[in-house]
């Protein structure tokens, strides 16, 4: 028998549902000066790491959550030299691009004390890419970063938190503007995108906000077990890239001339992500399923 005494995370994206995770132990808690910062250790995802209570990433499936966000938008384009993570403090995004090849690595996040946690007691998650040659590390906001480079980068990712406080204009029209005139003409951007049914404004917010400057908007979907409700929703967005028309065989062979060892995308996974099923297609048009 496990000991329920335990503290749990329970988590709510929406008021009438409740995702809850048993901790094993704290290992360690701070206040920064834009949220309360939790590395907990687990039985069922190892180490987690929670900002103001909502848990951001694990060591068991972030692999399953930095491929989709950073993995897919990479084997679609290819060719990404410069490419910029906007936040992603926890260094998993950041260690995906490294690892999958992306030469001159930026990343941009708000909340140093964030990335100083992460690289102390979580750095499972970063592997050393905080430390890596081609890794640029920037401390400050996204949304005002992006006005400093125009037409620099190849790839944008966001990995924001929810948009709640300072991350809320990650969500904004004018945020996915100053991404637009960040990226090269045939730049990439892939986005996360919430929860498609307990935060289906997300979805819904991202997919329109990109739609505004990008000819191809495309959501897709995956799971992360720890995320509340575990399906999670994904929106990528470029000027010449459809991901609809990539076969199995060729994302398959672009995959085998990769080095990086996918712990959960397969070919036929990246092909069937971009095909939603209805209820969460509802949610990117309406804000509802
Ligand atoms: N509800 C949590 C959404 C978290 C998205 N960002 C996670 C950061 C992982 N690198």
């Amino acid at each position: 028998m496990k000991d329920n005494s335990y503290r749990w995370i329970r988590e709510k994206l929406n008021p009438d549902f409740e995702h809850a995770t048993r901790t094993r132990k704290l290992i360690i808690e701070k206040n920064s000066k834009y949220q309360k910062i939790q590395v907990f250790d687990t039985d069922i995802f190892g180490k987690m790491l929670v900002l103001d209570g909502a848990v951001q990433t694990t060591e068991k499936d972030q692999h399953y959550y930095h491929e989709m966000l950073v993995g897919i938008p990479v084997l679609l384009k290819r060719d990404i030299e410069k490419a910029l993570i906007i936040g992603g403090g926890d260094g998993g995004a950041l260690r995906a691009m490294i690892e999958l090849g992306v030469s001159e690595s930026w990343m941009c996040e708000l909340d140093e004390t964030v990335v100083q946690i992460c690289n102390r007691y979580l750095s499972e998650i970063s592997n050393g890419s905080f430390s890596d040659k081609n890794t640029k590390l920037v401390f400050e906001d996204g949304y005002k970063f992006l006005n400093k480079k125009k037409d620099f980068f190849d790839a944008i990712f966001v990995d924001s938190s929810d948009p709640i406080g300072a991350a809320k204009k990650l969500y904004s029209p004018e945020f996915y503007k100053r991404i637009k005139s960040s990226l090269k003409d045939e730049g990439v951007v892939a986005c996360q995108s919430g929860s498609p049914w307990l935060q289906p404004d997300i979805g819904k917010a991202v997919f329109n906000g990109l739609g505004k400057y990008f000819k191809y908007v495309s959501p897709y979907l995956g799971m992360v077990p720890s995320y509340p409700g575990v399906a999670w929703l994904y929106t990528f967005g470029s000027d010449f890239i459809d991901p609809k028309k990539y076969s199995v065989k060729e994302i398959k062979k672009i995959m085998n001339s990769s080095d990086y060892e996918f712990k959960y995308l397969t070919e036929d996974i990246v092909k069937t992500a971009f095909n939603l099923p209805k209820w969460a297609e509802n949610t990117i048009k309406k804000g509802e399923w």
